[in-house]
Parts: C-alpha cells; structure tokens; sequence
C-alpha cells in the first residue's frame, strides 16, 4: 500500500522539478574531439543582457592542437564563428590575430589564434552563445558557452552599411 502512494508521489515530484532542457551542446561531442583537436581558453561574452540591435562581444583565444587526430583531415581552411540558435544574432565585426577576417582563414596544426568577433542582438530570447571554429573536412568544434538575454526593443531591428558610392543600406530589408 505504501509503495503504491509511494510511486504516484515520486512521479509528481519528478515533473514538478523537471525544467527545461538546459544543456549546452558541446557536452555531446566524442571526448576525442573535445580532448585532441582545439582548445579554447579566456572566452569572454559581453555583455550578456542587452536589447535587440545592441553589440555583444565575443573574445578569445584558441589553439589547434599537436595532438589533432590522425583520422581527421589535417587542419588548413577554417571559419571563426559565433555558434548561436540560428539568426538570432548578426555577425557585424570579427578579427583575427588581430587582422579583419570577413571569411575563411588559413590555420595550422599548432597554430594560436585570438578572436573577436562583434554581433548584434536580432531576436529577443535568452540564447546560448558560442565560439566555434568550422573546420574544412572536419566541422564545427565548440568553445565553451554563455546565456544571454536579449530583450524587446522599441526601434526595430537594423543592419545599416555604408556602400562605396557612400549611400547607406538596412540589409535587414
Ligand atoms: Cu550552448
């Protein structure tokens, strides 16, 4: 008889402390991935609550290991990203090394590479942030992440870029 009110209450007290999946994904990377190909260290994300056609930055640092695995393509092209949950944010500035990096770049098994990257806020949402490198022949490795809230704003969103011929365009339109 206890077991039987037993059962129903511990069901009750699973649901009602159930929340949300909350995981970040890089969690589901094979740990010869995680441990052998690139590590990121000093990742910063900032701020981490802003309104939408706010900046937020993303800096770090990361490095293409020695210890790459023979079973992967060796590293050569890859592209520094923003991992976010689709458009929800919109790449306005990235450097690497210090140098403008507006696509792919060069890399090297070895190879230090230190990033910022700009991006404004689009979507309102609390959104989990990433850096990533997307490396040709391999995919998209992840650094680790951050929640940031992006609230509502009163003047829509806008992506204003100035043209040669110096006329200015919203490329959100
Ligand atoms: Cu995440």
């Amino acid at each position: 008889m206890r077991m039987r009110i037993g059962l129903p209450i511990a069901a009750l007290l699973i649901m009602a402390c159930a929340r949300g999946a909350f995981a970040h994904g890089e969690a589901a990377d094979e740990p010869f991935l995680k441990d052998l190909t690139v590590a990121f260290y000093d990742v910063h994300v900032s701020p981490t609550s802003v309104k939408v056609g706010d900046p937020v930055t993303i800096t770090g640092t990361l490095k293409i290991l020695e210890t790459w695995p023979y079973t992967l393509d060796p590293p050569t092209t890859a592209y520094i990203t923003p991992v976010v949950p689709g458009p929800v944010f919109a790449l306005r500035d990235r450097t690497v090394n210090g140098e403008p990096a507006f696509g792919s770049i060069f890399v090297e098994k070895g190879g230090t590479y230190q990033y910022k990257m700009v991006m404004l806020a689009r979507n309102p949402g609390r959104w989990h942030v990433h850096p990533g490198i997307a490396i040709q022949g391999t995919g998209t490795l992840l650094g680790p992440g951050e929640w940031v809230s992006v609230e509502p704003s009163t003047t829509p969103f806008r992506y204003d870029v100035t043209l040669l011929n110096g006329e200015t365009v919203d490329l959100e339109h």
